[in-house]
Parts: structure tokens; sequence; C-alpha cells
């Protein structure tokens, strides 16, 4: 088999850049190595970013964000059991859009089907080569037998486990990395959402999140350490917690009842560099991890996404390499401010092993100058509501 390009992985950052390419006129086979079913069932980001959105809509997969998504003028931050509102419209002029993960997969499953998209799924062993060569190809079995596609160029879409990233030589390759001492127990409940924006509470017992995806489904998550399981943690305990930490008005008209889906992830900071060796392109979690606080992970997949489209439609329309040269660069400016971002999210709300009550207070006084400070609101909204491409 022969393609353009080769995509590694079919999560969001994979799907999409096919079908940006494919509107282009630009050939491309998608390889993931899970079954679709087990893609389409993981429960993931919840918010994107206008930029997002706007991405979304120009890929053609816009129409049923935009009729079920819920568009959120601004986000609830709390302390000592005590919520403020941060007005991302008065403070920037744009809000976010709450559409889960899931549905957008969905839909880019669903618009590479209707445009005759080739996705392989559950092709085992994905290997890319001569990554250095202008003729690289990628290798996988499937069904018992081994395949080959040959391509111009591989863009390794495959998240943080993926193949792509271990391709680029030791000599090349830098990474950065931080991982948090605790993780986020996060709970899916078909229950009425808490309350009508998201709160991010910061507690001396620990962080809380109350998310939704829509008006029955609500999404929480708690702040848990480590070495905890879900198994530990049973809904009325999940509840318990969970009401202990967010704005006591909220904890105390908030609807519970069983959860449909329980799991804990360890929170981590994560940057590959560069994010393009020969002609391999790393892709979204490929290339870097954000702790979840900040909403960026799904996010900053998409502007990647957005650089490496617009470098392949050079090359390929006005034989123009500027673009997929400078594709590292670009890329990562803006990864680092989300990476600054989310880190700094997560270090304001969340409880440290080490902390001790100075830390706390801190943290509070912190809060505290947000609700205070216009300039502040406005520096956290400019960045939650996503920086320009
Ligand atoms: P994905 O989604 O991990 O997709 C990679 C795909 O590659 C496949 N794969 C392979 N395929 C072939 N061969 C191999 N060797 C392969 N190895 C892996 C995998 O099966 C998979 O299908 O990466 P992608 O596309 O870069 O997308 C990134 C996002 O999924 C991720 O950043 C976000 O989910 C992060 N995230 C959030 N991001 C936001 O923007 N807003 C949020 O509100 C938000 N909340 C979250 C989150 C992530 C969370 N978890 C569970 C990590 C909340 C949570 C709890
Ligand atoms: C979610 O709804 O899953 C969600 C929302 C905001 C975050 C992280 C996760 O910052």
């Amino acid at each position: 088999m022969r393609t353009q390009v080769c995509i590694i992985g079919g999560g969001p950052a994979g799907l999409l850049l096919a079908q940006l390419l494919q509107r282009d006129g630009i050939e491309s086979i998608v390889l993931e190595r899970r079954s679709r079913d087990y893609v389409l069932s993981r429960i993931r980001a919840g918010v994107l970013e206008w930029g997002s959105v706007e991405k979304l809509r120009e890929a053609g997969v816009g129409a049923r964000m935009d009729a079920e998504g819920f568009v959120h003028t601004g986000t609830y931050l709390s302390a000592l059991n005590r919520g403020f509102r941060i007005d991302f419209e008065g403070l920037t002029g744009k809000p976010v859009m709450v559409y889960g993960q899931t549905e957008v997969t969905h839909d880019l499953y669903a618009a590479r089907d209707a445009a005759g998209g080739v996705i392989i799924d559950e092709a085992e062993g994905v290997h890319p080569h001569g990554l250095d060569t202008e003729a690289p190809w990628v290798t996988y079995h499937k069904d018992g037998s081994e395949h080959r596609i040959d391509c111009d160029f591989v863009a390794g879409c495959d998240g943080f486990h993926g193949v792509s990233r271990t391709c680029i030589p030791d000599s090349v390759l830098q990474t950065f990395e931080k991982v948090y001492p605790f993780g986020w127990l996060g709970v899916l409940s078909e229950t009425p959402p808490a309350h009508e924006e998201l709160i991010y509470a910061n507690h001396e017992r620990g962080f809380a999140l109350c998310s939704m995806r829509n008006m029955k489904l609500s999404r929480y998550y708690i702040q848990v350490p480590l070495d905890h399981k879900v198994e530990q943690w049973s809904d009325d305990a999940f509840w318990d917690e969970l009401r202990r930490r967010i704005p006591t008005d909220v904890a105390e008209s908030m609807v519970t009842g069983p959860s449909i889906e329980k799991s804990i992830a360890p929170l981590r900071s994560f940057v590959a560099e560069p994010m393009r060796w020969g002609r391999l392109f790393l892709v979204g979690d490929a290339a870097h991890i954000v702790p979840p606080t900040g909403a960026k992970g799904l996010n900053l997949a998409v502007s990647d996404v957005h650089y490496l489209h617009e470098g392949l439609k050079s090359h390929y329309d006005d034989g123009e390499d500027e673009g997929i040269e400078r594709y590292s660069e670009r890329a990562l400016a803006r990864v680092w401010h989300s990476e600054r971002f989310s880190w700094q999210m997560t270090s304001m709300m969340h409880r440290f092993p080490d902390q001790g009550g100075f830390g706390q207070k801190v943290q509070e006084s912190e809060l505290a100058f947000l609700e205070m400070s216009r300039a502040a609101r406005t520096a956290l909204a400019e960045n939650y509501v996503g920086l320009p491409f």
C-alpha cells in the first residue's frame, strides 16, 4: 500500500489530521492499535477552547458539537468552601465549549467513514522505518500477516505510550518531566450537574472539580494519593469527600446517584523536543502531557494538528517546506505556554504532601488575589480560553 501521510494513532489528533488533509486532497491512512469500540468508550477531556471549536468546524465535524455542546462563558474557582466566578467572556471576549472528547472522537470517526477514509484498527506491532530518508514506510501486523505502507511522511499521533516518540534517537530527543504526587479519581454519573458552570475547588483535604457532559450527565474529580485504588472508593465515600471540598451551597443542593464510570488518572507534565525528526512528526500526547487542571491536553493536540496541517498543505500545494521545517518550533512555543498554565493551575489548586499550613495559606491568598484583581483574572481567563494558534 502507498499513501502520502501515514498516521499512527486513531485518537482525536490522528483523526482530525486525516480529516483536514482529506479536505485538501491529501491522502492518509490511520493505523490504530485498539478496536473502535475501545477508542469510543474512553472517557477523557470535557472542555474545548474556542480555537479548537473553530478548527473542528473547519474540519466539517462541528454540527453535533454546535447543537449539543454547552457554551460556558465563565468558570468558578473555590477556596474555603466558597466560590467566585471568572468571567471568560467579559475578560477576553471568548467562551469555551463543554463537549466531551468521547463525542469529538465519535464525530471524527463518523466523518472519516462518510468520506471513505481508511482507518485500520487492531493494527499490531506498528513500526515506522526510514524516517531519516525521503521514503519512509510503516509496517504492522493484522489478521496474522505483516503489512507495509509506503509514504511521504509519518504523523506520530499515538499518545504518550505510543511507538513514534521511541523512534527518535536518544542523541536527538530531549525530555522534560514533572510527576505530581497525587492522582484524580474521576466519576461519571447520570445526575444533573451540580452547577451550571465548572467549579475548580481548592481545599485543605485536596482538590475537587465539578464538571459535566450534559444536563443529565455529570463528571466529578477529587484529588487522591497515588497509592489509592478505585475499589477502595465506594460511591458514598466519593460523594461525601466531594461535598466536603466544594462550595457549601453547591454541596447542599447537589444530586448524587450511582457512578457509571470510576477511574484514577495520575498527573504528569511532560514535553519531548524536538517534535519533528526527519519525516516523522510527533502530534498531541505523543509529544507532551499536561495535568488536566487547565483542560489543555486535547486542545494542544488540536493546535499541533493545525501547524502540521498547514505545513503539509504548503508542501503539497506550493512545494514550500518552511511550514514543516518550523513545525516543531511553532508547536513547542504554544505547548510550553499550556505546560506553564497547567502546572500553575495544578500548583495553586492541589494539596501537596509537604506544603503544610504555610503552603495552604499561600494558595488561599493567591485565590483571594484572583477574586480581587481583574488583571489576575484576565491572565487566567486568557490562558484558559486558549492562546491564539
Ligand atoms: P490519544 O487520545 O491518547 O490517542 C492516541 C491513539 O493512539 C493509539 N496508539 C497506537 N496506535 C497504533 N500503534 C501504536 N503503537 C499505538 N499506541 C497508541 C491509542 O490507542 C490511541 O487511540 O492522544 P491524542 O490523539 O494526542 O489526544 C490527546 C488527548 O486524548 C488528551 O490530551 C486529553 O484527553 C487530555 N485531557 C483533557 N484535555 C483537554 O483538552 N481538556 C480536558 O478537559 C481534559 N481532561 C484529559 C482530561 C485526560 C484525562 N486522562 C484520563 C488522561 C481528563 C482526564 C481524566
Ligand atoms: C472534564 O470534564 O473531564 C474536565 C473538565 C475540566 C478539566 C479537566 C477535565 O480541567
